[in-house]
């Protein structure tokens, strides 16, 4: 029932079997579009870490230090830490053809960029080169000494042999490493003697081991140890340092350069150890060539094809996300191009089991008052088992603190990725949906291996299969229907498009619809699912809705937080109570509903279609009549109380806007006005910065851990922009005020993200309503790059404001 293990295989086939030429042309493009998404920098938990999308296969990463002193320990680096660079992150970066990273990292004196650079050709996903540059930074000591090690794991079938003399003190020149696996078939991957000074001394050790050598370690050890690399290197400098110091005793130690160096044994092995000693600035590269490509990399090859990638970055940037007036100083430009470049640049490919509670225990119906304390006991017995392995090709909300797959997170972050390449985006969201359980769920964060579990406390671990998360990829869909329905509107188009957002398999009609087909079961699947285990209790509401059944409850709510809604700590009912109903959960099946209705359409699913409309507009007056609040002016949370039943909970916030940034309120609605108004008025959501997640005017404001209390975020207040445009564009009664708020709203957000970027080098997670400063999660990477779109979009003052802000 999920997609075949490798659709592009199935697809091919029987595309092959139509023998029509149009299909062969399709399944050759697929075959491109594939082929080019092999390889990539998909460890992006690792500051540069290379694989393919196969899960167990060849991996790579890259280490540094300086080895100035012996607090080498410290200084090492290879996975990403928050606060220990001073910014780091691609500058330019696209996933089918490579791109620049740099890093610059102060403690160690040195700025680091890697290059990566795809190369098609042959039967086996094509070749790749990476550029390593490290140079000194202003600080840095003339003779600045800096250790770099880029090693190889292999898992899986297959070989990996270091060529080379294990007699040597050192490899001179180049070192290749020869493999094959199946997927991979035969490679060699070259690391190059590449450029740069290397430490020299009068000191005897250097007579035994001249550092102008390149050291290749090899061993076999068990699979599960191979993602610890870092461990790995650190036990073979330590058994080399006890081995290596005692000879010269303490009163002639070996410099620091020498004794932090891996003893060289190249050979046989599932890890391979690469390391070289650089004096000042280096360069050097990793060239993987593929044996069935028709020529290996070289060196020189890598530097054509950086410029030419370069170029073609900054010319398909223009095309697609030009910032437009008032951010059309060259400034802007750098500064969207780097927040794309590392959203796109964050992709990674994931594989290993989770963590999951199948118990179906009865405290998990949270049918009874107090029902969260025997939820609570029951997640306390901790009978969750280990399920998969499963594969996930996914964008990520941050390379150092999640590195990994958030479903709601993900529809966001595949908002502007839509507009730069449709296939990919269609790619992740198929891996999505490849994680579907029979039931129609998806676990909301997805934590697959050891890997990824060793960055997740235990108590964090855990997914629940009756936890929802907002189904935004629903939105993705959706984005992509505007797509093809534009190309069918001018078909002149057609090219257009695909050019600019390789379009490439789905410009052909027949191919898109065969995606949706094949797509439309799972959505379906997860659809129902949402209605049934999400369903709100609205028989005690004495209201029309009794008839229509559309009220919803997120499950797995405690009495500070839920999780589920993405909204952690955003004020709800208290006491919690059973009867509940969330305005934010309605709203997202209300667009969901929208969603699949115009795909059924689209499909020529006429029943479906039907029904889907029946429960659009069922929704659309429950939302009037279970959750407006005509005393508050504002759509509302619902819930029991021992008074009152269907009582109002209104905490204004990003909550009671809801219905409106998910599309459901009409540009006509009587009850535009407020909500405008509440977006609007300083002393609830408006601040100079961006609309604040909690009314200024809440009790609640700022309270307690003051996550969504507070804060502006860029996920909502992208969809607050969204709906304010497209009421701004439209003949209503509201035009001119969303008009005049989208022109604020969009000058703000813009100019809050930039400032704190351009000061700190980093996005963040969100930022302080009161001085604008970006705060929590440093070099997040996800949602907030979404500012990118909103520079994009039209200025409708006619330029009345020019660059400055
Ligand atoms: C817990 C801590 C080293 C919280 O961006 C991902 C999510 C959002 O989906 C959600 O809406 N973030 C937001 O409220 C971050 C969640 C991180 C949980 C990790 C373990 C790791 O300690």
């Amino acid at each position: 029932s999920r997609w075949a293990s490798s659709p592009v295989r199935a697809l091919t086939f029987a595309l092959i079997a139509q023998l029509s030429v149009v299909d062969a042309q399709v399944a050759e493009i697929e075959k491109a579009s594939n082929d080019s998404l092999l390889w990539g920098p998909y460890r992006p938990n690792l500051y540069f870490g290379v694989r393919p999308r196969i899960p167990k296969s060849l991996m790579g990463g890259l280490l540094w230090s300086k080895v100035e002193d012996h607090t080498v320990q410290h200084t090492f680096r290879h996975t990403c830490e928050q606060h220990e660079l001073d910014g780091y992150g691609w500058d330019e970066y696209d996933v089918r053809t490579g791109g620049r990273q740099t890093i610059h990292d102060p403690a160690n004196h040195i700025d680091i960029t890697t290059e990566f650079i795809k190369f098609p050709g042959g039967q086996h996903g094509g070749s790749w080169g990476a550029r390593i540059k490290g140079t000194p930074r202003a600080d840095a000591p003339p003779d600045l000494k800096t250790t770099v090690v880029w090693y190889n794991t292999l898992e899986g079938l297959g070989s990996l042999q270091a060529e080379g003399d294990a007699e040597e003190t050192g490899a001179e020149g180049d070192v290749v490493l020869k493999g094959m696996t199946p997927e991979l078939g035969d490679f060699e991957l070259k690391v190059t003697e590449g450029k740069g000074d290397h430490p020299q001394s009068n000191h005897p050790s250097f007579q035994e081991k001249p550092l102008d050598r390149t050291l290749v370690a090899s061993s076999q050890i068990p699979p599960e140890a191979l993602w610890q690399s870092k461990q790995v290197l650190f036990a073979q400098l330590k058994a080399e340092i006890d081995q290596l110091v005692p000879k010269y005793g303490e009163e002639n130690p070996p410099p620091p350069a020498q004794v932090y160096t891996i003893g060289h044994a190249p050979g046989q092995g599932n890890i391979h150890l690469v390391q070289k000693v650089f004096e000042r600035a280096f360069e050097f590269d990793i060239l993987f060539s593929s044996a069935s490509a028709p020529t290996p990399i070289t060196s020189e090859d890598l530097t054509v094809q950086i410029d030419s990638v370069t170029s073609g970055f900054s010319t398909r940037f223009t095309e697609i996300f030009k910032p437009q007036t008032p951010f059309v100083k060259e400034r802007y430009e750098e500064f969207s191009k780097s927040l794309f470049s590392n959203l796109i640049g964050g992709i990674g490919y994931f594989y290993g089991d989770s963590r999951v509670d199948r118990s179906d225990d009865p405290a998990y119906e949270e049918d009874n008052e107090g029902f969260w304390e025997d939820a609570a006991e029951a997640r306390a017995r901790n009978v969750a088992q280990l399920e998969g392995p499963s594969e996930l090709f996914t964008s990520i909300p941050s390379r150092p603190f999640f590195p990994r797959g958030f479903l709601w997170d993900e529809g966001f972050h595949l908002l502007p990725v839509v507009d730069w390449d449709v296939d990919l985006t269609l790619d992740i969201i198929k891996s999505w949906f490849n994680l579907i359980d029979d039931e129609g769920w998806i676990a909301r964060e997805q934590i697959l291996g050891p890997e990824a579990r060793s960055k997740v406390p235990e108590e964090f671990q855990v997914q629940y299969p009756h936890y929802a998360n907002p189904p935004t990829l629903f939105m993705v869909i959706t984005s992509f229907l505007d797509k093809l329905d534009a190309v069918k509107a001018d078909t002149s188009n057609e090219r257009v498009l695909a050019e600019k957002s390789y379009f490439m398999q789905l410009a052909n009609r027949e191919a898109a619809l065969e995606y949706l087909r094949k797509l439309y079961p799972l959505l379906k699947r997860q659809y129902f699912w949402f209605r049934k285990t999400q369903a709100g209790d609205i028989k005690s509401y004495e209201r029309e809705a009794f008839s229509t059944k559309e009220g919803y409850r997120w499950r797995g709510r405690t009495p500070q937080h839920i999780l589920t809604s993405g909204l952690d700590d955003y004020p709800r009912a208290q006491p919690p109570h059973p009867g509940e109903l969330h305005l934010d959960l309605i709203s997202w099946v209300g667009i969901m509903t929208k969603s699949i209705r115009r795909i059924a359409v689209y499909l020529d699913e006429t029943d479906d279609a039907a029904q889907f409309a029946k429960s659009e507009e069922a929704i659309i007056k429950n939302l009037d009549d279970l959750h407006w609040s005509a005393k508050n002016q504002a759509y509302c949370d619902a819930t029991i109380d021992d008074y009152e039943e269907n009582k109002l909970v209104c905490h204004k916030g990003y909550i009671s806007l809801m219905p409106f940034l998910t599309g459901l309120v009409d540009k006509d609605s009587p009850k535009l006005g407020a909500i405008l108004d509440l977006i609007g008025d300083e002393d609830e959501l408006w601040s100079e910065h961006g609309l604040r997640s909690l009314s200024k005017s809440s009790e609640f404001y700022h309270t307690e851990e003051d996550y969504w209390r507070g804060p502006i975020w860029m996920n909502m207040n992208y969809l607050a922009v969204q709906q304010l445009l497209n009421v701004a564009q439209q003949k209503g009664p509201q035009q001119a005020k969303a008009k005049q708020l989208y022109t604020d709203l969009r000058k703000n957000l813009v100019r809050t993200v930039y400032e704190s970027w351009k000061e700190t080098g980093f996005a963040w997670e969100q930022y302080n309503p009161e001085t604008g400063k970006g705060q929590r999660t440093q070099h997040f990477t996800g949602w907030t790059s979404l500012v990118v779109k909103i520079m994009s979009m039209p200025d409708l003052e006619g330029g009345r404001t020019r660059d400055e802000l």
